[in-house]
């Protein structure tokens, strides 16, 4: 990080701490600003606070807090002189709770005169001998209860899913580890790109994790999403020695590409794209999974590294987001138990769903209302779709990475087999999130609009007008649902 970033991150959180000391709310307990992380464009920041008081306290607090965020970046605005100050969110800092804990337990330990040595928390692992489901929690012999959040049961539900030696191998060669994910990354190519890169550190590595445009807010409160640079800040980075490539074809990295296939000496791609037809040597591609997160998983299992609460944080908010919120036709069996495994191993599952599902800021929802009247139905009721110009997108201010979601109203309509979300990012050129719901394999309409994707859900960006895009995709979305 260079020193101005430093200096900034320095201040906001001096700056913070003294307007909370002056905060006169009695619903604000004692609460202390751990540290402050800065998006790498700086859009963002995480503000980590610690609260001293029942867990009731603490909740009103962050309650509190999160309701006063626009109150304190106001006041902030007016200390500190920048062109454009971070958007604000408080987060609370469970790692110092987990620090307190520990040396609550040492204590004890300590006062009981027991020579045992305590094992540090969160380290149970994958596979091997570990506790039947339903067990009582680990104990260690002097009684000190491991926390019960970071138990993992270790049947064998994910044995679908191995890894190939190949990719294995590469994996675990890598040193200096280049990670990247596609263009616009949803919470699968994110959460699957931290998750890696925090199973690859576990095994001494030192990966940098790459995205080609910038986080959304939801995505940058992903535990260490903030770790996430852009290309352009890659250089001082280097060097590489493998570059790995996840939920995504290589291709679809454009902006990093060049970084991957000049810097790097290998290459390895692990996706769940079936329209994925990249040339590699360690390549793992299995249209099966319901998110690029399980195949990550099924790695880390196979590498042999202890799940914790944040990478069960990461892979839940990826398995999440691919099966929009476990309700598509990709959620199987062993999906949901993949996701019972990352709860018991600490992912908090209705904070997630909120923080990417449901919380929409104020000019998303207003935007809803544009979307809903541009809807548009064809004859037979089997095509719907919404077309968003350019001056309609920047005028709402909602950003480009956060539109994909609203392809959910036109899929909404009862009897429509194919729902397509165009909007022109540039003008002259559109992008088209495209979903179906039973028949139609969208995957193959991206591909002939030179995109890709799931049978399900797929993507394209086309060059042209609105009016002409539109023309094209709906023709061939209606050729294609009279087709079946
Ligand atoms: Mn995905």
């Amino acid at each position: 990080m260079n020193l101005r970033v430093e200096r900034l991150r320095e201040e906001i959180k001096r700056e913070i701490s003294d307007i909370l000391r002056r905060f006169k709310d009695p619903r604000i307990g004692f609460v202390t600003v751990t540290d402050v992380e800065l998006s790498r464009d700086l859009e963002h920041a995480k503000v980590f606070v610690s609260v001293l008081g029942t867990e009731e306290e603490k909740e009103e607090t962050m309650k509190t807090l999160t309701a006063a965020t626009g109150y304190v970046r106001s006041e902030l605005g007016q200390r500190i002189r920048i062109r454009r100050l971070p958007e604000l969110v408080f987060v609370y800092d469970h790692a110092v709770e987990r620090g307190v804990r520990i040396t609550q337990i040492l204590h004890q330990l300590h006062a009981q005169e027991t020579a045992a040595p305590v094992s540090r928390v969160a380290t149970v692992a994958f596979s091997g001998a570990g506790p039947a489901e339903g067990s009582p929690p680990l104990s260690s012999s002097s009684g000190a209860v491991v926390e019960p959040d970071t138990v993992l049961p270790t049947a064998d539900w994910s044995g679908d899913f191995a890894p190939p030696a190949v990719v294995l191998e590469a994996l675990r060669r890598a040193r200096r580890p280049l990670i990247a994910c596609h263009e616009q990354p949803d919470p699968d190519a994110v959460g699957s790109m931290l998750a890696l890169g925090g199973f690859l550190r576990a095994l001494g590595a030192q990966p940098t994790m790459v995205c080609p445009d910038p986080l959304s807010r939801s995505l940058f409160l992903l535990p260490e999403a903030e770790q996430i640079v852009l290309p352009a800040q890659l250089d001082p980075l280097g060097p590489w020695d493998v570059g790995i490539v996840v939920d995504c074809d290589p291709i679809r990295t454009a902006a990093a590409l060049p970084y991957l296939q000049q810097r790097t000496q290998e290459l390895v791609n692990i996706d769940h794209h079936g329209t994925n037809d990249a040339d590699l040597v360690a390549r793992w591609v299995r249209p099966e999974a319901a998110a690029c997160g399980e195949l990550i998983y099924a790695v880390g299992r196979a590498l042999g590294v202890p799940l914790n609460p944040t990478l069960a944080t990461q892979l839940f908010a990826a398995l999440s987001a691919d099966t929009g919120s476990f309700r598509f036709s990709n959620t199987r069996p062993r999906t949901l138990r993949l996701a019972a495994a990352l709860i018991e191993a600490g992912a908090p599952a209705a904070w997630v769903s909120h923080v990417l599902f449901e919380e929409k800021d104020w000019n998303y929802v207003r935007l809803i209302g544009a979307v809903v009247d541009r809807l548009q139905l064809s004859p037979d009721g089997r095509v719907a779709w919404a077309s968003l110009p350019y001056d309609l997108i920047q005028q709402s201010g909602v950003p480009e990475n956060e539109l994909d979601g609203f392809v959910s109203y036109p899929r909404m309509v009862g009897g429509v087999e194919v729902a397509m979300l165009l909007r022109e990012i540039q003008p002259g050129t559109v992008r088209i999130s495209l979903r179906s719901h039973e028949r139609v394999d969208v995957s193959q309409l991206a591909v002939r609009l030179g995109g890709g994707g799931h049978p399900r859900a797929a993507g394209c960006t086309v060059a042209g007008s609105l009016e002409e895009v539109e023309r094209r995709a709906v023709e061939l979305a209606q050729a294609a649902v009279n087709q079946r």
